[in-house]
């Protein structure tokens, strides 16, 4: 048994997308609309127990707006959740949301190691795209043979649904793999598929439970930006390098 491939879930974990990217997109779309909604930080808080946008703008309607009709709301709110998808691309076009701390290192790192790299992500598959072209470049969107995306499957994370997917598609077992997720749906989601996985919390999600991660950490840390270890064995590691990510797996196994 060794390990072979990496599965990266996208928001909150490859960027801090929600805040700057996702809430704003939101919250753009609705006043473009005329529609008198908006979301505050606090509130996204909550509305982020719904994964998939679309999905939680119907829970957002039924529980804060229950007077708000219309005759075809799942179009409705699809054709709302298209014009809030590309300001969230105009967003990302504007570069001005970076990937966190360690991701471009581990991703070149694995990439040496020859790792098989791997997307599984609840969002929309051009928000993974316009992500990846602005901030590792247009070509690194091919370093990952896969880039599954929640709409690819019937049922999003906490389902192992997009995991297994990816899976399938790369022909390889979940014990040959590590998963990188930041929230508790995306850790169950990886778990219900077999997934072993490492946590990096993100600003959401720092209350979550993480009970069955192989590791919990602040973020994956860089050559002089050490990651603090949230939950899990210490190590003499002080960033998330491959060397590390063996010592994790060798550890679980
Ligand atoms: C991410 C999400 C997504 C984004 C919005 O969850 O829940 O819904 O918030 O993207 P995860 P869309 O990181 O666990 O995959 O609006 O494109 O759905
Ligand atoms: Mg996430």
């Amino acid at each position: 048994m060794s390990l072979e491939a990496l599965i990266f879930d996208v928001d909150g974990t490859l960027s801090n997308t929600e805040k700057e990217g996702h809430l704003v997109a939101f919250n753009l779309a609705f006043k473009e609309l005329k529609l008198d909604w908006s979301w505050s930080n606090n509130l996204y808080y909550e509305l982020l127990k719904v994964t998939g946008g679309k999905l939680r703008i119907k829970y957002y309607l039924k529980k804060y707006k229950p007077e708000f009709k219309h005759d075809d709301l799942d179009n409705f709110i699809k054709s709302v959740h298209e014009l809030k998808t590309e300001i969230f691309a105009d967003l990302m076009n504007e570069g001005k949301i970076p990937l966190r701390t360690g991701v471009e290192n581990l991703i070149n790192e694995a990439r040496e190691a020859n790792l098989r790299l791997a997307i599984a992500t609840t969002t929309t598959k051009n928000n993974v795209d316009v992500l990846i072209n602005n901030t590792l470049g247009s070509e690194a969107i091919d370093w990952f043979e896969i880039i599954a995306a929640g709409n690819v499957v019937p049922n999003l994370k906490p389902a192992a649904d997009i995991y297994n997917y990816v899976l399938d598609k790369m022909s390889i077992d979940a014990k040959n793999c590590i998963a990188f997720e930041d929230s508790e749906m995306g850790l169950l989601s990886a778990r219900a598929a077999n997934l072993k996985t490492v946590i990096t919390v993100s600003e959401y999600t720092k209350l979550h439970r993480f009970d069955d991660a192989m590791v919990v950490l602040d973020n994956l840390g860089e050559k002089n930006k050490p990651f603090n270890i949230i939950k899990g064995a210490s190590t003499n590691a002080s960033y998330v390098n491959v060397n590390y990510l063996k010592e994790l797996y060798e550890q679980s196994s």
